[in-house]
């Protein structure tokens, strides 16, 4: 039995933002929290929707998150955007500065932002793809909590570390991906708990190391990295980049603050933005198509291109709405007692 909910988009944000303002987040952080969970909503991401929430609020209860921090922009450098979220939810962070890291990118060719002291509960794809609407090449990647073990080792170390990529596309919506370097995001992980299903081999271990499939032993135990140890050097660069270089936390600083409260990582998010047309001088747009013919090669064999199955989930959500888990839905609306 399809034990599932229609929601309208509306009505998905409506909810989310009324369990939001119920536990007391400041209104500008409700609109950009609600708006990135009914984003993922919309493009069937169900890790990434209103199933986050659950975090959140996990975040919230625990005092693990500031809920009126009015995020501030600093200018520090021609390419360079630093937001202090002030230990709140990242989205409104990510919104205040997207501006001015869009100024830099077109003004300088490269521009960086990193956002500071946030609580990452969410998706990265609405970020990289608001850059490529700009015309610009996005790439955003965050550090979250040490649940994954380096490739070889079977200790948690690393975050579920997602890198998220943006190409704009002429006339259409940019290319987009967005991962974890995990096997699977840690979301996926609690979703196969929460339903008892086995998870597919190789997305973790148990806590004396053995490969499992059961969800609950790979929480107490480790993740694994995507591809070996191709995977882990991604998850390690991450931590590097979205860690060290913008003097924020890493995963094992994230967990060791959350302690146990089992809510959003803490720390920061780098963001590049890329813009061509200063690369390329006269040649700019050119690069556009010579683009489309790649997506084509892979579309042309039959293989998919990443985004492709979100944009069709997009416009079948905005016309039908979203189908969500009635047992989640229960569970949500109690947070409204
Ligand atoms: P998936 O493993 O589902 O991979 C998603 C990406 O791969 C999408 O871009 C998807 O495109 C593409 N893709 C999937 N299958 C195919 C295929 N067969 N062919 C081509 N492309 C494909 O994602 P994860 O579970 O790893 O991550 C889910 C979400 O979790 C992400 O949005 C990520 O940002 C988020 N996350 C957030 C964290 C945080 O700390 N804030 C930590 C970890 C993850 P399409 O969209 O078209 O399906
Ligand atoms: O699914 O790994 C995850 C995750 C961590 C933080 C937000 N999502």
């Amino acid at each position: 039995m399809d034990d599932r909910v229609r929601f309208s988009l509306d009505e998905v944000r409506e909810l989310v933002a009324s369990v939001l303002t119920r536990h007391g987040l400041a209104p500008a952080h409700v609109e950009a929290c609600a708006d990135v969970m009914t984003a993922g909503e919309r493009d069937g991401g169900g890790s990434h929707g209103i199933f986050r929430l659950l975090m959140c609020m996990n975040s919230i209860r625990a005092g693990k998150v500031t809920l009126d921090a009015e995020p501030v922009v600093h200018d520090v450098a021609p390419g360079v955007v630093r937001v202090d979220a002030g230990g709140a939810f990242a989205p409104l962070a990510f919104r205040r500065g997207l501006p001015l890291l869009a100024k830099k990118a077109k003004a300088v060719g490269v521009a960086a932002m990193a956002v500071n002291d946030c609580c990452h509960f969410a998706a990265l794809f609405p970020e990289v793809e608001a850059i490529a609407r700009e015309g610009l090449v996005g790439f955003a990647f965050t550090p979250s909590h040490a649940w994954v073990a380096p490739a070889g080792g079977s200790r948690p170390l690393l975050g579920t570390n997602p890198i998220a990529f943006g190409w704009p596309r002429p006339g259409g919506d940019p290319f987009v991906f967005d991962f974890a370097t995990s096997a699977s995001a840690r979301g996926e992980i609690e979703l196969h708990r929460r339903e008892a299903r086995p998870t597919p081999p190789g997305w973790g271990v148990d806590p004396s190391g053995e490969p499992t499939t059961d969800a609950d032993a790979i929480m107490a135990g480790a993740m694994l990295p995507f591809g070996g140890h191709k995977g882990s050097a991604l998850s390690l660069m991450v931590e590097l980049i979205a860690g060290p270089l913008i003097g924020d936390l890493t995963s094992v600083d994230s967990i060791a603050f959350d302690d146990g409260a089992r809510g959003a990582p803490r720390g920061g998010e780098l963001l590049l933005a890329i813009d061509p047309s200063r690369i390329l001088g006269a040649a700019a747009g050119d690069h556009l198509a010579r683009a489309e013919a790649i997506f084509d090669g892979v579309v042309s064999q039959g293989a998919r291109l990443p985004s492709l199955r979100r944009y069709e989930a997009r416009r079948r959500s905005l016309s039908e709405g979203a189908l969500i888990p009635r047992k989640l839905v229960e569970e949500v609306r109690a947070l409204l007692d």
